[in-house]
């Protein structure tokens, strides 16, 4: 049975009105009209037709007195919007038709859309993939985030080095965004506090406007959309004339240059120490603005304060929005005339925290120098609400303080303030319990719990991957898997088929010949469609362990001029991805990979054999090109220390086997896909600490390992980029510290590559590999994420099941 767009449009309705936003709200006609207007146009004629499920989903949360998740999250790793939209309305071929009766080209026009890149990875695309399965799934929501004028950098290489230039994705008009000045909140910073009851006054010494600006997020066939809420900074009085006037001419700007400052930039930061009182006021003014829009809305139901965990959810991504606990007290406190201990206990039945990391460099720590300057009040309520914990809990050691050592750790403040606290992988769960929650977890044993991460199939599969949705389409016979992924498994019956399996094929090989076309035009190499498609794209980070990877790579190019005649199955190893500025150890490894790339593919013995990719501004888009043509998933990360992965997720999903280590969810993608199908080496956590004790651990793997010793010395020799102290920092780190264990899992991986150099050579087998892994990922969507979020943490029913949704009128027919 197909599932009907709740929202159609024939080409010629779809071309007259993107004709009319063309002349009446761009200003241009046909003839004259650029790229740019086209695509503005057509962004606006497929907002209209979101606007009406949107506005039914809003009076169905009212009509119905629903419960809402405001998802409070500093990223939303939205990427490009247009297409997502068109998809999800179903009006792909009508768009494409539209745009082709004015000689325009649908695929020009979406790719001239600027990426909303407000994010730096996993974390802020993973809000961006909840916001559209909530909206799949009509969980009723908001979410809440900050505008930045400038999202994550853009990235290029000069002579291999990252040089990061600014990303202006508003420079053109936002078609997306409604802005709302008539919700607009005052965000004080600083300053003193007068009296010594409950309710303080808190005089701040300066204020930001947040101003509110909305996104419609429109779920799968128009069913249902919710509201992403991003607030920007506007100064509370635009400009003092009257100082001015007296010739202080910096002064009378002075209010305006936080404003403009507060969301002019994210945080280029992944998982490092990054201690800015710029990022607190961040942190404060998005979380504070969101508490108390979430607070005007309940009190504008006009119920008794006590229903408010009936109503509101709210969910802090990480500690990034964990002062919304203090905000929420303070809130209740005054303004709705709450006693101290009622508002404290009343706010853990609304908050909840996800952990997304166990990185002890990157768990979120304040000064309480710094905490107090910025944010007194707030202080003085995380002292309270800590001794309120105390209080409720008297067996509580005295180090599980919030406050410890001069600094206010957030991660312990949103544990303690939330009614479930949840990891992103079962492994990392498990270990959240074990180490940095340990105490905590013995003290609430029922307030931890596991969602796995999910990823949306829309984006991941169905509109990243037309070659193989359409053939999943064709074989199942509905387009009915896409918001019902587990359907997926019923490929299962198909991949003992040759002549089905031959099809499968083509769909990749289709994508390999795309993507290496597109390499060609961008870069300048054209891989070619035989090799294997070796692909390790996320954030550089030692404990990603790209070393690993780049050390491999060495050590093949090595054995490959030793024996040149030897049988190599040919390979592409393909990289993405951006380095925090300030780490520099980050940027080192970029450099490397770039310089192993020239020497590599510079080497008339690597023809045919091996090629090293590296396109600069890894970006949601990019992804979207990669991760179809995939054959090979890179996740090797240390064992134990990512927290999950969700390229893990979209790379098998899309036929890709992994080569991993058994950290974050390889271990539950292993699980669902079968050992068989999947490449496992190195240690394991308990392993992993072990290994750490043996005394020069990294120095006894380079002696047991002539290849990695090699490898390592050909670096140190300035065999890739000619000067030997270019990478002594890198040479040091693994000979003689290598706290990630590069080494110590180098034999085994190297020797796992190899496998599947003898494996990919059966390709019948090997096809058959990739086939079980998409027909067996479908649990890994983040429809299903959502709905146990609702389940276990949000307890939100949710607002339609087909059934509902048309007694609504929410769905057409
Ligand atoms: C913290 C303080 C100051 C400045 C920046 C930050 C900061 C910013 C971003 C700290 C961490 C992040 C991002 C973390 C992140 O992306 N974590 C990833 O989350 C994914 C979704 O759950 C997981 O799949 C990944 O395993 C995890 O690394």
């Amino acid at each position: 049975m197909m599932t009907q767009p709740a929202v159609s449009a024939s080409p010629k309705e779809l071309g007259q009105s993107i004709q009319d936003h063309l002349v009446y709200s761009i200003g241009k006609d046909a003839a004259h009209a650029s790229l740019h207007d086209w695509r503005v146009a057509l962004s606006l004629a497929v907002r209209d037709r979101i606007v009406e499920p949107w506005f039914a989903s809003t009076r169905a949360i009212y009509g119905r007195g629903l419960k809402r998740v405001h998802y409070l999250s500093m990223e939303f790793l939205i990427g490009r919007l247009l297409e997502d939209s068109v998809v999800n309305l179903g009006l792909d071929d009508a768009a494409r038709g539209a745009l082709k009766g004015f000689g325009v080209d649908y695929d020009e026009v979406i790719h001239n859309e600027p990426e909303a890149a407000l994010g730096n990875g996993g974390l802020g695309r993973l809000a961006a993939c909840y916001m559209e399965s909530m909206a799949t799934v009509g969980c009723p929501a908001y979410g809440y985030g900050l505008r930045y004028e400038h999202g994550l950098f853009r990235q290029r290489f000069d002579h291999g080095r990252q040089v990061e230039t600014a990303e202006s994705w508003l420079k053109s008009r936002n078609p997306w965004e409604f802005e709302r000045p008539e919700a607009a909140y005052e965000i004080g910073f600083g300053g003193w506090i007068e009296g010594d009851g409950p309710k303080k006054v808190w005089h701040p010494e300066e204020s930001v406007i947040a101003a509110a600006y909305d996104m419609p997020i429109v779920g799968w066939r128009g069913k249902w959309a919710n509201t992403l809420r991003l607030w920007s900074g506007k100064p509370v009085q635009e400009f003092d004339l009257e100082r001015f006037n007296r010739g202080e001419y910096v002064a009378a700007g002075v209010a305006e240059s936080l404003a403009r400052t507060i969301t002019r930039v994210l945080y280029p930061d992944d998982s490092t120490e990054a201690g800015k009182e710029l990022r607190l006021k961040q942190e404060y003014f998005f979380t504070a603005a969101s508490v108390r829009d979430i607070m005007r809305r309940f009190a504008q139901g006009g119920e008794p304060i006590a229903r408010l965990p009936d109503r509101v959810a709210i969910q802090m991504n990480d500690t990034h929005p964990a002062i919304a606990g203090a905000e929420l007290v303070r809130v209740l406190i005054d303004d709705f005339d709450q006693p101290f201990d009622d508002a404290a206990d009343m706010a853990v039945r609304v908050l909840n925290y996800t952990n997304h990391t166990l990185l002890p460099e990157a768990l979120e720590a304040w000064s309480e120098g710094l905490f107090r300057k910025v944010l007194p009040r707030h202080m003085d309520l995380v002292e309270r609400i800590d001794d309120h914990h105390k209080r409720r809990n008297p067996s509580r050691p005295w180090e599980l303080s919030a406050i410890h050592h001069g600094s206010v750790h957030m991660g312990t403040l949103a544990f303690m303030q939330s009614g479930h606290v949840n990891g992103v992988s079962a492994l990392h769960t498990d270990l959240m319990k074990e180490s940095v929650f340990h105490d905590l977890n013995a003290l609430h044993p029922d307030r931890i719990v596991n969602v796995t991460n999910g990823v949306t199939p829309r984006r991941w599969l169905y509109s990243a991957n037309p070659a193989l949705s359409g053939l999943i389409t064709e074989t199942l016979g509905s387009e009915d898997w896409v918001n019902h992924l587990d359907q997926l498994t019923g490929l299962e019956a198909h991949v003992s088929d040759n002549g089905w399996l031959d099809r499968y094929a083509a769909a990749k090989r289709h994508n390999k010949v795309a993507l290496s076309n597109w390499l060609g035009e961008t870069i300048g190499l054209t891989p070619d469609p035989e090799a294997i498609f070796d692909v390790q794209i996320k954030r550089i980070h030692e404990y990603k362990r790209q070393l690993l990877n780049v050390l491999e790579t060495i050590a093949r190019w090595d054995e490959i001029r030793q024996n040149p005649d030897a049988d190599w199955q040919p390979r592409v190893k393909i990289f993405g991805g951006k380095a925090a500025p300030g780490y520099a150890v980050a940027k080192e490894i970029i450099h490397l990979i770039n310089d192993v790339a020239a020497v590599v593919n510079n080497d008339p013995l690597m023809k045919g054999r091996l090629m090293v990719v590296y396109p600069p501004n890894y970006n949601v888009s990019m992804a979207v090109r990669l991760i179809p043509a995939a054959d090979l998933s890179e996740q090797i990360s240390t064992a134990g220390k990512e927290a999950s992965g969700t390229g893990n997720m979209k790379l098998s999903l899309n036929g890709a086997l992994t080569i991993g280590t058994l950290d974050g969810a390889n271990v539950e993608i292993r699980e669902h896909v079968g050992a068989e199908n999947f490449f496992l080496f190195g240690m394991t956590t308990e392993q992993v600490e072990a290994r750490r004790q043996v005394p020069d651990h990294a120095r006894k793997a380079i002696a047991d390992s002539a290849a990695l010793s090699r490898a390592i010395s050909l670096i140190a020799l300035g065999t890739f980029g000619g000067d030997p102290a270019r990478y002594g920092r890198l040479v040091d780190i693994l000979t003689n510290w290598d706290t990630y264990l590069v080494c110590s899992d180098f034999a085994d991986y190297q020797s796992t590559q190899k496998l599947i150099d003898a494996s990919y050579g059966n390709k019948q087998a090997w096809n058959r590999m990739a086939a079980l892994n998409t027909a067996r990922m479908g649990w890994f969507s983040s429809d299903r994420s959502v709905r146990e979020y609702m389940g276990k943490i949000w307890k939100i029913e949710g607002a339609r099941d087909d059934q509902t949704a048309q007694e609504l009128g929410l769905v057409a027919g």
